[in-house]
This record gives C-alpha cells, sequence and structure tokens, in this order.
C-alpha cells in the first residue's frame, strides 16, 4: 500500500509535529511516500519544478491520500484536486477547533471523506478504520 501524505509546507508549519506523528503512525499500514513533509528543513535541495514534479509522480504512484487541511495551503489544495482527478481515494483531516477556518470546497466535497480531530489519537482511530 503506496501513501502520499499531503501537509501544509509554506502555507504554514505549526502543525508540523502532528504531521511527523501522523506519518509514523501511517508506516504501520504502508509505504509513505511523502516522509519529508514532517522534516523540518529539506533533506535535499530541489528545485521547485522538481518538488512538483517528484510529488505529481509520487501522487500518481500512490494507493491513497492522506491529507491534513487545517492549515491552508494552495499545495495540499492542489494535491487533493490532483488526486481526485486520477480518481484517488482522498481522506482529509482538520483540527475540529479550526473548522471555520477551512476552505468550503474541502468540507463541501462529496468526492472527499473529510473527518474532524480534537488530538492525534482521533486521527490514529480514523486510520485503523480506513485501512483495516
Ligand atoms: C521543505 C520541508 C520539507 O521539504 C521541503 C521542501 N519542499 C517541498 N518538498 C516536498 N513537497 C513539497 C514541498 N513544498 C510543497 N510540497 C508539496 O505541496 C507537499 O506534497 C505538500 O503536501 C504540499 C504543501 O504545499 P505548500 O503550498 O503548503 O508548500
Amino acid at each position: 500500500m503506496k501513501i502520499y501524505f499531503s501537509g501544509s509546507i509554506r502555507g504554514g508549519r505549526d502543525h508540523r509535529e502532528l504531521y511527523s506523528k501522523v506519518i509514523d503512525e501511517l508506516k504501520k499500514y504502508g509505504q509513505v511516500l511523502t516522509e519529508h513533509i514532517g522534516n523540518e528543513k529539506p533533506s535535499e535541495k530541489m528545485s521547485d519544478q522538481e518538488i512538483h514534479d517528484q510529488d505529481m509522480n509520487w501522487l500518481r504512484e500512490s494507493d491513497i491520500v492522506i491529507a491534513d487541511v487545517t492549515t491552508a495551503s494552495l499545495g495540499v489544495g492542489y494535491e487533493i484536486g490532483r488526486a481526485l482527478h486520477l480518481n484517488k481515494p482522498v481522506h482529509c483531516f482538520y483540527q475540529k477547533e479550526k473548522e471555520s477556518q477551512v476552505s468550503a470546497m474541502i468540507l463541501g466535497s462529496n468526492e472527499l471523506s473529510c473527518r474532524a480531530y480534537q488530538n492525534a489519537e482521533d486521527i490514529f482511530e480514523e486510520l485503523r478504520q480506513i485501512f483495516t
């Protein structure tokens, strides 16, 4: 099972530590293609085009997309749109208390599954339901 985790980078890094925990949990269920999303800094210097092309290849290769949409991010929104176009299942998570800030284009889409969480354990429980 190849998993594409999508989370904000230039949109804001407030939830980076949570992404890291979710990525560790996702590794129980398959190969996480986008482990770097939890890293503080890029492991290698890449141009924007290299980042885009590598991520799009991983997206095409993936079996499922898990996205944290709490922090508004153009990149995350773009990846979700591209993933839907590729007919990938997409599961979005967002922090309950930030619900009013999550785009209606995400919360209002009947092609997406969106779940609110209060803490990392809530996400882990939802992941168990998705993957087992
Ligand atoms: C910084 C930290 C870790 O890696 C970096 C280098 N930058 C990126 N590396 C890999 N993927 C990226 C990078 N910047 C954006 N992305 C992709 O867009 C990721 O797959 C994220 O899900 C999404 C974040 O978009 P922005 O608009 O918040 O940057």
